[in-house]
This record gives structure tokens, C-alpha cells and sequence, in this order.
């Protein structure tokens, strides 16, 4: 981080912080590298909605102290990836560097949920509120494929702004719109050659205990 700190960002709405091109080329490439290892420790798994077993579109892993997963029986925060048994792998130390540098939050983030979008996985509208600390910022970072990202406001009817999300971007997700209902309309195959697949990453660090 320079001595200034970083650039404000682009404010979306209050509380959503958008910082485009946060990693350059070759951080993206050395965070896939690190993604490697993690999927390698930790397979991605295809989370089921609660009670239906209706399966989401993306599949799923995690790294830190704690992962969310989502089954029959609800979702949750649970330290061991829910098919080996192991515990989650550690936060890759860039990622714990910017949230130290943007989340402006003391502790660090005990979740780092990896969602991978394959053809044309999607995320509907939902809020993120299966934590226990909503004075935390949740902070995103996408890689890959550039995606459609729809945001709006506390309730599920409020209208809504969409804003495409490029591989390198960053983000934040704290104050007003911490609680704010959100989703991936689409990814736009073949915009990144990031990945050699194709295909979007997105790595979303939350901290779940107020610790
Ligand atoms: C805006 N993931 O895993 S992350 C999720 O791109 C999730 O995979 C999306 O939503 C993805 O829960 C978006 C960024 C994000 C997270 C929480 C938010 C944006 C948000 C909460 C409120 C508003
Ligand atoms: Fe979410």
C-alpha cells in the first residue's frame, strides 16, 4: 500500500465500494495459483438449497477458520469441509493484506467463501446474513470471466442497479449496504483469459464472530 493509503473507490450506493482493477495481471495469476492448492485440499463441493435439495448453479469451497456451506438441513458456518472432513486451508496472506488495507474493520476474516461460475451458473438475489457480526464489512474479490452483479437495497422488492464486475475487482460490502439484497445475473464467457477453462471466481471474506 502506498503511504497515502488506497484510492477512495467508486462509491455504488452508500456502504458499496467498488475498487476496478485492485489486482493487476499478475496477482490475479498468483491468487488462481493459490486457488489451486486450496481446491486441492478442499474439492469443490455442489452446495443444495435448504430443505428442497434443489441444487445452486455454482459449485463451492472455502478457505480461513470457518466455511459456509448449505445442505437440507440449512446453511451455516462449520470449520471442516462437509464431504473429507478437514479442516478449511489457511486465507491466502494477500487477501487477509487487503482486507487489512480496505475493510476498515479490526479483526481479520475468519471465511473466505469460493464460489465458482461454470456456463451459466447464476446467483439469485439474496442477502448475506448467516453471520453473527454485521458490523464487519464483507469484501469480494473477482477473478475470470467478467459478470452482471445486481445490487438494491434492504428489502427484496426495492429496486435494483446492475454493474459489471471484471477479473482484478474489488468489492467492499459494509455500513448501509452490509444487510442489502444482491446477485449474479450472468457471466460473459470467454472475457477473460484468466483462467484456461473459462469461467468466474469469486472469493467473498466474511467475518462471522464478533470475535
Ligand atoms: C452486495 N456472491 O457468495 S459477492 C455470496 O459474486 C455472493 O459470487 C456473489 O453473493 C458472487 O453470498 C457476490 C459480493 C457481495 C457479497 C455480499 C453483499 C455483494 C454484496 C451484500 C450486500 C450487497
Ligand atoms: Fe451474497
Amino acid at each position: 500500500m502506498s503511504l497515502l493509503g488506497p484510492l477512495p473507490g467508486e462509491e455504488l450506493q452508500p456502504g458499496l465500494i467498488l475498487q476496478r482493477g485492485w489486482f493487476g495481471r499478475p496477482a490475479q495469476e498468483a491468487l488462481v495459483a493459490n486457488l489451486r492448492d486450496i481446491i486441492r485440499a478442499a474439492p469443490l463441493f455442489a452446495p443444495v438449497m435448504p430443505r428442497t435439495g434443489t441444487p445452486f448453479s455454482v459449485r463451492m469451497t472455502n478457505c480461513g477458520p470457518l466455511g459456509w456451506v448449505s445442505d437440507v438441513r440449512g446453511y451455516r458456518y462449520q470449520p471442516q469441509h462437509p464431504e473429507t472432513g478437514a479442516p478449511w486451508p489457511a486465507i491466502p496472506p494477500v487477501l487477509l493484506e487487503t482486507w487489512r488495507e480496505l475493510a476498515g474493520y479490526a479483526r481479520l476474516p475468519e471465511a473466505c467463501l469460493v464460489n465458482w461460475y461454470e456456463g451459466k451458473a447464476k446467483m439469485g438475489l439474496h442477502q448475506d446474513r448467516d453471520e453473527d457480526e454485521f458490523a464487519a464489512p464483507v469484501l469480494s474479490v473477482s477473478l475470470g470471466d467478467a459478470c452482471l452483479f445486481r445490487y438494491g437495497g434492504l428489502k427484496r422488492k426495492d429496486p435494483t442497479r446492475s454493474v459489471r464486475l471484471e477479473s482484478g475487482d474489488v468489492l467492499l460490502i459494509g455500513g448501509a449496504s452490509r444487510l442489502c439484497f444482491h446477485g449474479v445475473d450472468r457471466v460473459e464467457a470467454a472475457s477473460s483469459d484468466l483462467l484456461p477453462r473459462g469461467g468466474r471466481i469469486n472469493l467473498t471474506m466474511r467475518r462471522v464472530t464478533p470475535g
